[in-house]
């Protein structure tokens, strides 16, 4: 890679990031120069790269290997002086995190789509990650589609591909290239945060079972090195293990509708204790305990409630935050504990400033993702491994938790109705219908159900001042019901319409009503609001979660 190249290019007019990097269907990557005009356009907007140190990895998907090498390449000829990458080239996106900040890089690219599907007919994706190891903010990623439009060259080191097998250091021309183990770092902050012993203790005792569903996705080999070689679960509890191009063919969405082994799993009455599931690049996390589904919303909700019995966190949290359409049940967890509660647009991004400033301790979202100030991104295995650490010291049933939790604090019943692939003019069109009517809505009533605001949601960060407009539209009721309208940044076909939907019950008698029921009226009062079905034909949702 002595040689660089500089090649002629034109801009593709389509590299807006998204709400977590750009996604794009792999064929759309494999356009020529697709993949090097956004590095390029990233390499141009960051300060200057000579001398870095940059991490590089992904989540094995389809195109992963070859979007490495020409990474690598371009890299050598922006000047980096090294580059850390997973071993074969895989890394999953907390893993990343880990290893930015400990390591102390200028930053990281990974290359994931997420929980999208994998293969050649499916998604590809790359999101940069700043030295705090988080996802870069707005401004970075405006600046990035800003030069994207106007690019017209790209440079690139010549040369063969590098292999990625051999973990160590190789030099080429004036570049380090060091192969990393995936999971060493990763695996060391975790035996730093939660209680490894009472963990072991417990997955040993027999009296506990686990599976854990890695969908052929990134998490595979972190949860065999960390359930069974550390923790000395039995042989089998992971399941999925191996990564796969193609996920195996799967949706690697841990929810109820794609994790569909899992689940069954656990809705046996011999099944498991406790059941998890990550997604493709091992962010988020779906819970289980026996005949349980533990909503990722009252999931940080527990988690923050039991904080204190977590070695990481014993020590107190400095606050919490959520996305604005997760429920509201930690935010009455933090009142109890007299701790703030921060309410971001989606994405994980809007988190990092508040966990730079230690404002805040642990993050959710609605969307099966949790977090911690430990690194900058949600953590799909931290989350178990926090569950498995209540577990063993509280020695109840996860049933027996979120029982208690709901006999505590009430329960925030919650779900989300997503419409997907929607036309993109029909799906802009809902959300301004909405925003046209919000004036109209304020004070309106729908049986006992009144409505006490509406807006379209803007945030202004605490610590920077910097304005997110136009994140949702909020309906919010009377008795705390919220309905929340808004389209998905992440998908790569059509438009989808999310559909939040919560009620608040703190009557002792309706805490364990069947949850679509529970919301039934909220539902068709969005449904009605949104004229989801006069305007795109459709009669239902295509997911709920
Ligand atoms: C990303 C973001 C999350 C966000 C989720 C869904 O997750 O990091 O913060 O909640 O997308 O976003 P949307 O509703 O816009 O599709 P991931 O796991 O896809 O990187």
């Amino acid at each position: 890679m002595t040689d660089i190249q500089t090649v002629n290019t034109t801009p593709f007019p389509d590299q807006e990031p998204g709400t977590s990097g750009l996604r794009k269907k792999v064929r759309v990557f494999q356009q020529p120069h697709y993949l090097e005009n956004f590095v390029q356009a990233l390499f141009d907007t960051l300060e200057d790269c000579t001398g870095q140190t940059l991490v590089l990895g992904g989540d094995g998907r389809y195109y992963n290997d070859i979007a490495i090498q020409t990474i690598l390449k371009m890299a050598a000829a922006a000047g980096f002086s090294r580059v850390l990458v997973g071993q074969n080239g895989l890394l999953s996106t907390p893993a990343a995190s880990a290893v930015i900040r400990r390591h102390q890089a200028f930053g990281g690219i990974i290359l994931s789509a997420s929980h999208n599907p994998g293969g050649p007919e499916g998604d590809f994706g790359i999101k940069y990650n700043i030295s705090n190891g988080g996802p870069a903010p707005g401004k970075v990623t405006d600046a990035v589609f800003e030069r994207s439009k106007s690019i017209d060259k790209y440079h690139i080191g010549a040369g063969e591909d590098v292999a990625l097998e051999r973990l160590g250091e190789t030099r080429h021309g004036a570049m380090t290239i060091e192969i990393v183990d995936p999971v060493q770092d990763y695996a060391e902050l975790m035996a730093e945060l939660f209680d490894f012993s009472r963990i072991r203790a417990l997955l040993t005792s027999g009296r506990f079972t686990m599976c854990f569903d890695a969908m052929h996705a990134i998490t595979g080999p972190y949860a065999h090195t960390i359930f069974e070689d550390q923790l000395q679960a039995a042989a089998g509890t992971v399941i999925n293990g191996q990564p796969l191009p193609d996920f195996g063919g799967g949706h690697p969405d841990p929810n109820l509708a794609h994790a569909k082994e899992l689940v069954a799993l656990l809705s046996q009455d011999s099944g498991p204790d406790f059941g998890a599931a990550a997604d493709g690049d091992g962010d988020r996390n779906m819970v289980l305990g026996r005949g349980v589904f533990v909503s990722p919303s009252d999931s940080i909700a527990i988690l923050t409630a039991n904080a204190h019995l977590v070695p990481g966190y014993r020590a107190g949290l400095a606050g919490v935050a959520r996305s604005m359409p997760t429920s509201q049940a930690v935010d009455r967890v933090a009142e109890q504990l007299g701790i703030p509660c921060y309410e971001t647009p989606t994405g994980w991004k809007f988190f990092g400033n508040l966990l730079d400033a230690d404002m805040a301790t642990l993050c959710g979202e609605e969307s099966f993702g949790t977090g911690s100030n430990h690194i900058r991104e949600k953590d799909g295995l931290w989350a178990v491994l926090f569950w498995l650490n209540i577990l063993a010291v509280r020695g109840i049933s996860v049933a027996e938790i979120v029982h208690e939790h709901w006999a505590n604090y009430g329960r925030n019943y919650y779900s989300r109705h997503d419409y997907e692939a929607l036309d993109i003019d029909v799906a802009n069109g809902i959300i301004a219908h909405l925003r046209d009517s919000l004036n109209q809505l304020r004070d309106r009533s729908f049986g006992d159900l009144q409505i006490s605001h509406a807006d379209d949601f803007s945030y202004t960060d605490p610590v920077d001042g910097s304005v997110s407009q136009h994140q949702g539209i909020r309906i919010g009721f009377s008795d705390s019901s919220r309905i929340v309208f808004r389209l998905s940044g992440t998908g790569t076909e059509g438009a989808t319409l999310r559909i939040y939907l919560e009620k608040y019950e703190s009557d002792a008698t309706k805490l364990h009503l069947d949850t679509q029921g529970a919301l039934a009226d909220l539902i068709s009062i969005a449904k009605r609001l949104c004229e989801v079905e006069q305007r795109s034909g459709r009669e239902a949702p295509t997911v709920i979660t």
